[in-house]
């Protein structure tokens, strides 16, 4: 028998208090993976086919508040204080999650990204999980972090990863029913790491990241080298990481990155989402490398550039690239 979202829904609020309150206020960062999720083994669920494990952004991120209305017929959305229609992507898809949870009433949502949202740095990831913590603060669940992660999860799957600060891993879990498949802190964190965030275009991208993946796993004769490449390059990002080996975590980092978009590249037809200016900025980031700065980049579903480094390179980053976005994840409680 099929296991729908209801059911595992269901599982999770099973034993959960029940004590709402009038309005909720809360935060999720949004994160960046250094090993990437791509693929799904249940899309109903958003279980993966592998682990991933990722970096939060600190103060970057989804602001929420979120309150019940009992007159309401409809969930009313506000983002960046621009009230949204009802068929917008982003409402439709947050009105379907919040269907799970509603019992009767309807939603008011205000949304407030730290994030440059214009610029394609948006994910659903930060939204997902600030909802899930919103919600958890409405209703008064009080549930655990491992619960709000596997909620976070069945909105989108990067969402699960968001719960947290630092560094985090999301195991790919094997059940049927995902209960295995959430994420969790890392036990061994690196408060010197950094990621900057560098605006290439604001212009849309030609396919969604879901449709992206999905449409990867189907036609990409790559993808078949997937799994195997993530097992070894999260082994590596824990071993470097653990062992402090900045250059071996950067090596995998960026290599991961570019054997998920190969994986891209070699669909049918192909997804591209790089643009001349990605194309410009990895190369540039290798010229600084040969150069003796150390610093990797990563790209998501999307043309920006991503740059990984330590806090004693941000002075020597700052100044190579004026326009970049430097983002700590430590400056929350890890
Ligand atoms: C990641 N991405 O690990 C990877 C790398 C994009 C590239 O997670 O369908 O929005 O909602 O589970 O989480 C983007 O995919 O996809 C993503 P759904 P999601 O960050």
């Amino acid at each position: 028998m099929r296991i729908t979202r209801e059911d595992v829904v269901s599982q999770l609020l099973a034993g959960a208090s029940d004590r709402p309150v009038e309005s909720a206020d809360v935060y999720a960062p949004a994160n960046i993976a250094l090993c990437k999720y791509w693929g799904k083994r249940c899309s109903e669920l958003n279980l993966p086919v592998t682990g991933s494990l990722s970096l939060s952004l600190g103060s970057y991120g989804s602001h929420l508040r979120m309150s019940r209305m009992t007159e309401a017929t409809t969930d009313r959305v506000t983002h960046n204080g621009v009230a949204l229609s009802a068929d917008t992507a982003f409402v439709r898809t947050l009105t379907a999650y919040l269907d799970l949870f509603r019992a009767g009433a309807y939603f008011n949502i205000e949304t407030r990204n730290t994030i440059p949202t214009a610029a394609g740095f948006a994910s659903s990831a930060s939204g997902f999980a600030a909802a899930v913590r919103g919600l958890d603060t409405l209703m008064g669940w009080a549930l655990s972090p491992q619960a709000l992660s596997s909620l976070a999860r069945l909105g989108s799957g990067s969402a699960c990863r968001s719960v947290y600060d630092g560094l985090v891993e999301w195991d790919v879990g094997s059940s049927e029913d995902g209960m295995d498949s959430f994420a969790t802190p890392l036990r061994d964190q690196w408060p010197d790491l950094r990621i900057g965030l560098l605006v290439l275009t604001d212009k849309t991208k030609p396919i969604g990241s879901r449709q992206a993946m999905q449409h990867t796993v189907d036609t990409s004769p790559l993808y078949r080298a997937w799994p195997e490449t993530v097992a070894s390059d999260l082994a590596t990002i824990k071993a470097a990481i653990t062992e402090r080996s900045f250059e071996r975590l950067g090596q995998a980092v960026e290599g991961n990155a570019m054997a998920m978009h190969s994986t891209m590249f070699a669909a049918r037809p192909s997804v591209i989402y790089w643009t001349p200016e990605t194309v410009a900025t990895i190369t540039r980031v290798r010229q600084l490398r040969d150069e003796g700065l150390m610093v990797y980049c990563t790209m998501d579903a999307g043309p920006n550039v991503k740059l990984l480094f330590l806090h004693a390179s941000q002075e020597a980053i700052e100044a190579a690239f004026p326009d970049v976005v430097v983002t700590n994840a430590y400056n929350g409680d890890v």
